[in-house]
C-alpha cells in the first residue's frame, strides 16, 4: 500500500487545509493511505471551521518523510512549499495557481483556473463516479466562499457557481450568504492580534530572478483592524524587509463588503513602485488600489509584469 502526505502551502488557509483533508479522503478512495498536513498555525476562519463542523485539524509539519509520496495542493511555487522540497517525492500536484513548478520526472498534476482548488477535487471525484459525503461537500463550499469571498473575486467562474449549488445540494446548506458571513468574521477578528501576527497572517513570496518580493493580504469585513494601526505595520514591515531581505513589501487591506483594496506600502523605492505599477498615487503610505480583491490575479500579474522587465 502507497503512504501519500498531502499539504498545502506555507501560511496556511481554508482551500489548502481543507482541499488538504479531501484530497486525503479521495486518496484513500483510490486505496492509499493518504495524511493530511498543514505547514503553520491555522488563521482565524480555518479554525472557525473546524470547530463549527468537528473536522479534526491536521498535523503542522514543515518538512516531509522523504521516504513516501507527496502530493502538492493549493500551491506549486517552490517557496511555498515544504522546507525540503529538493528531497521529497512529488507525484501529484493540485493546483489553481500558474505553473512554477519544474519537477525531475512525471508526475499527476492537475490545474485549473477555478476559484479555489476545491473546485477541482470536486471534479475529481465526479470524474470517478467517487460518493461526495456531506462533511465533504461542507469543506469544499467552505474553500469556495474563502477563496471566492462569496462570489465577490473575479477569480470566480460560472463552473465554480454550478458546482457550488451541486455542493448546497449535498450538504445541505440553502443560504450561502449565511454559510459564509461567519467564516469572514471569525477571519477579521484581529483586534486583539499583535501587528507581526497581523502582518504575516495572508503572506506570499515570490521570487523574480534575483529579486524578492513579499505581497500580504488581510481579507477582512473591519478594514480599520488594520488601518488604524498603520504605524506599527510600518515599522514591522521595515524590519520584515531587512530581515528577509527583500525587495518589495506592501500589505492590501481588503475591505470584503465594500470591495475595496487600500494598500500600505514603505516611503521610497516601494511607493513608486506601487504608483508605477497600479497607477495609483502613495499619500501618508497608503495607496487606493479600488475594487483589485485578488491577489492572484489582480496584484501578482502585474507585479510580476514589472519586476520581469527590470
Ligand atoms: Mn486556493
Amino acid at each position: 500500500m502507497n503512504k501519500i502526505q498531502v499539504i498545502g502551502h506555507k501560511n496556511p488557509d481554508t482551500d489548502c487545509t481543507l482541499s488538504a483533508i479531501i484530497m486525503a479522503d479521495f486518496l484513500t478512495k483510490k486505496w492509499y493511505t493518504a495524511t493530511a498536513y498543514i505547514q503553520w498555525e491555522l488563521n482565524k476562519e480555518t479554525q472557525y471551521l473546524l470547530e463549527t463542523y468537528n473536522i479534526s485539524k491536521p498535523e503542522i509539519k514543515t518538512e516531509l518523510d522523504t521516504g513516501n509520496e507527496v502530493c502538492l495542493v493549493d500551491h506549486n511555487e517552490p517557496s511555498q512549499a515544504p522546507d525540503n522540497l529538493t528531497d521529497l517525492n512529488i507525484t501529484w500536484l493540485i493546483d489553481h495557481h500558474k505553473i512554477q513548478f519544474e519537477s525531475a520526472k512525471p508526475l499527476k498534476i492537475r490545474i485549473e483556473p477555478l476559484c479555489s482548488t476545491a473546485s477541482i477535487l470536486y471534479k475529481m471525484y465526479i470524474a470517478e463516479w467517487y460518493e461526495i459525503s456531506s462533511e465533504i461537500a461542507t469543506m469544499m463550499l467552505a474553500c469556495i466562499m474563502s477563496d471566492s469571498l462569496l462570489w465577490k473575486s473575479p477569480t470566480t467562474t460560472q463552473e465554480d457557481k454550478a458546482i457550488a449549488s451541486e455542493l448546497q445540494k449535498i450538504a445541505n446548506i440553502s443560504d450561502l450568504e449565511s454559510f459564509a458571513m461567519p467564516m469572514f468574521e471569525a477571519k477579521s477578528d484581529l483586534w486583539d492580534m499583535p501587528v507581526k501576527d497581523l502582518i504575516q497572517y495572508d503572506y506570499k513570496n515570490f521570487e523574480f530572478g534575483e529579486k524578492k518580493i513579499w505581497v500580504g493580504t488581510l481579507e477582512t469585513t473591519n478594514p480599520w483592524y488594520g488601518l488604524g494601526r498603520k504605524d506599527e505595520i510600518l515599522i514591522w514591515m521595515q524590519d520584515l524587509k531587512q530581515e528577509q531581505n527583500l525587495d518589495f513589501i506592501m500589505l492590501s487591506i481588503v475591505d470584503i463588503l465594500w470591495e475595496i483594496n487600500t494598500s500600505i506600502t514603505l516611503d521610497g523605492n516601494d511607493s513608486e513602485i506601487i504608483s508605477k505599477v497600479f497607477q495609483s498615487p502613495v499619500e501618508n503610505n497608503l495607496s487606493n488600489l479600488w475594487a483589485r480583491l485578488s491577489r492572484k490575479k489582480q496584484i501578482i500579474p502585474d507585479l510580476t509584469e514589472y519586476f520581469n522587465s527590470l
